[in-house]
């Protein structure tokens, strides 16, 4: 994936030189702020939560296994515009720094979810031409019940919108490397998200998806 070049931050303390050497995750508690939607959804967001994420970023662009898929479209196939893979229940994630944010979502939520997040789904968008359509996370037990889908994006800022299913207007949330942003509550069933195309010259960007087991 040589053409997949991603330039630095220059502002990583990492590479200033008086920061941390190798990843590291912030404190949630203090950190997350939770924005309130209607119909019992809300979305929490910790820019920059990971630290020193260049590292991150190089394993998960150099080192996964991204695969291309296609899918049906009226009478034809189509090529999703974006590299996926997908870690099940006790697959080993390429970075310990995402075990530890697993770990650490997991225990941050406990009380409001009430199980773990297991799962790490990954997407790849190569350039501003890639792009995911509005949807919700409604494959799984996330069609019947209140659950979490946690984002951890590296490389290049790319926006999230969201937008209550049925229509209505949407919010937009900025995603920079190493940022942090939870959907929770009935936001899968009763909102939808989107990462739309942009005509801004931008570079790779790779978003970590944690999601407890069947929620898809
Ligand atoms: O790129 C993102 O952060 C969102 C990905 C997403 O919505 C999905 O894979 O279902």
């Amino acid at each position: 994936m040589s053409d997949l070049a991603y330039q630095p931050s220059m502002l990583d303390p990492a590479l200033l030189g008086h920061g941390p050497e190798r990843p590291n995750l912030g404190p949630l508690a203090g950190g997350l702020r939770r924005h309130r939607l209607i119909r019992g959804a809300w979305v929490d967001h910790l820019p920059g939560w990971v630290r020193g994420s260049d590292q991150v970023l190089e394993t998960l662009l150099r080192g996964v296994e991204w695969r291309a898929e296609r899918r049906r479209m009226y009478d034809g196939e189509v090529a999703v515009p974006r590299l996926l893979r997908w870690y099940g229940r006790g697959e080993a994630l390429p970075h310990e720094t995402l075990t530890e944010a697993r770990e650490r979502l997991t225990r941050h939520y406990a009380a409001e979810l009430g199980e773990p997040f297991v799962t790490a789904g990954m997407c790849l968008y190569r350039d501003g031409r890639d792009s995911v359509a509005w949807h919700g996370d409604t494959h799984g037990r996330s069609s019947r019940i209140d659950t979490m889908v946690a984002i951890v994006s590296f490389g290049s800022p790319r926006a999230l919108l969201l937008r209550p299913r049925g229509g209505g207007e949407s919010l937009r949330f900025p995603l920079g490397h190493g940022d942090l942003i939870v959907m929770g509550g009935s936001c899968q069933r009763t909102w939808e998200h989107s990462v739309p195309k942009t005509a801004r010259p931008v570079g790779p960007r790779v978003s970590v998806q944690f999601r407890p087991i069947g929620v898809a």
